[in-house]
């Protein structure tokens, strides 16, 4: 199965991705049970292999990323108490303001290279314990980074931010929506990442195709407890077999094949950093997104999108004057040269206007 459209190049998110065939066959024949009264065989198959794959011990099917963050924000944290985000993390810009609006937490941002934070920068923003100040709780990363164009918060780093967060007694969370591109590009295993982290989710339904679901994964007492929150947000699903069939497949095969999406990234940054006009920092493309900056054009973000949409190439800003482009199983190399002689077209476009 392909992306909806065959004239459209969709490079705006993985999320676009449709089931393969083989989920589909999957979903068809899955067994099912209702899963609030814990009787859906699927759903806990899939849920063991996603602990057994993160080396934790349990693992909750929920129904997007964002009821993933949500759920552990208000499972590591009580309200009122301080949550230390990096600055441009999802949770902080895309959530909808979730983390205080529901989980009633305190967001402390700390500005990043790259979206690794400073594990220096956490201890400085860490207040002695004194009557007047909120108490910490938490440190959440996010890994890959999507702001930041998919780079990846390394083990050795999220090592050193797991020893601040053992000194002081704090909890460490990954948003690891993109978690195993990042085990892919780096060719380990992906505990090496999540054993630094006390919890974390990722997503089935970006780069790994399926077409809902996410999973958190943690001990058994959090899992137990996530149960519980992702009910109270509404979460609590029935068959719910009919989205883990798809998570099984995406577990089993649909890991490796990203190694696909991050050599196509490459191509396409590549590609992009020869057009005039366009800058991209071909060190920031290390999985499946390539970020660029478009300043340079003299036109703004929004007619860019525009110009390349008539163009048969769809994309998304980040920042003004910032794109993102992200590779997925929808997109083949042919893709990508289009996607480039696309780009240079618009690019020149603008370019003799601006001259003009
Ligand atoms: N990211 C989406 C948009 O929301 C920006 C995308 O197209 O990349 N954590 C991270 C790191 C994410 O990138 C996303 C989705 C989420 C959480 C939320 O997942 P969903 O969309 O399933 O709620």
């Amino acid at each position: 199965m392909e992306t909806a459209s065959k004239e459209i190049i969709d490079l705006r998110s993985d999320t676009v991705t449709l089931p393969t065939e083989e989920m589909l066959e999957a979903i068809r024949h899955a067994e099912l049970g209702d899963d609030v009264y814990r009787e859906d065989p699927t759903v806990k198959k899939l849920e063991e292999m996603a602990a057994e794959k993160m080396g934790k011990e349990a693992a909750l099917l929920v129904t997007s990323g964002t009821q993933a963050n949500l759920v552990s924000l208000m499972n590591n944290a009580k309200r009122g108490e301080l949550v230390f985000l990096e600055a441009q993390s999802h949770i902080y810009w895309y959530e909808g303001g979730g983390i205080s609006a529901i989980a009633g937490l305190l967001p402390w941002i700390i500005k990043s290279h790259w979206g690794a934070i400073d594990p220096k920068d956490v201890e400085a923003a860490i207040r002695p314990k004194n009557i007047h100040f909120p108490v910490p709780s938490l440190i959440c990363i996010e890994n890959t980074h999507n702001r930041y164009g998919g780079t990846i918060v390394t083990p050795d780093q999220m090592r050193a931010i797991s020893e601040v967060a053992k000194r002081y007694d704090l909890k460490f969370y990954m948003d690891g929506a993109r978690i195993f591109n990042a085990a892919v590009a780096s060719k380990v295993n992906v505990k090496e990442f999540t054993k630094h982290v006390d919890s974390l989710m990722f997503c089935l339904s970006k780069s790994l195709s399926c077409p809902v679901g996410s999973v958190v994964v943690g001990t058994q007492q959090f899992i137990e407890k996530a149960r519980k929150t992702r009910k109270v947000l509404g979460g609590g699903m029935r068959q719910a077999g009919i989205i883990a069939a798809a998570g099984i497949v995406a577990l089993e095969k649909m890991i490796d094949r990203l190694e696909e999406d991050h050599k196509n990234a490459r191509r396409l940054a590549e590609g992009i950093a020869k057009i005039n006009g366009i800058k991209v920092d071909l060190d920031a493309v290390q999985t499946n997104m390539v970020r660029f900056d478009m300043s340079d054009l003299g036109a703004s973000d929004e007619v860019f999108v525009l110009k390349l949409k008539e163009n048969g190439v769809l994309v998304s800003t980040m920042a003004k004057n910032s794109i993102r482009m992200v590779t997925h199983r929808g997109i083949e190399k042919v893709h990508i040269e289009k996607a480039i002689n696309a780009i240079d077209s618009v690019a020149k476009e603008l370019q003799s206007k601006k001259q003009a």
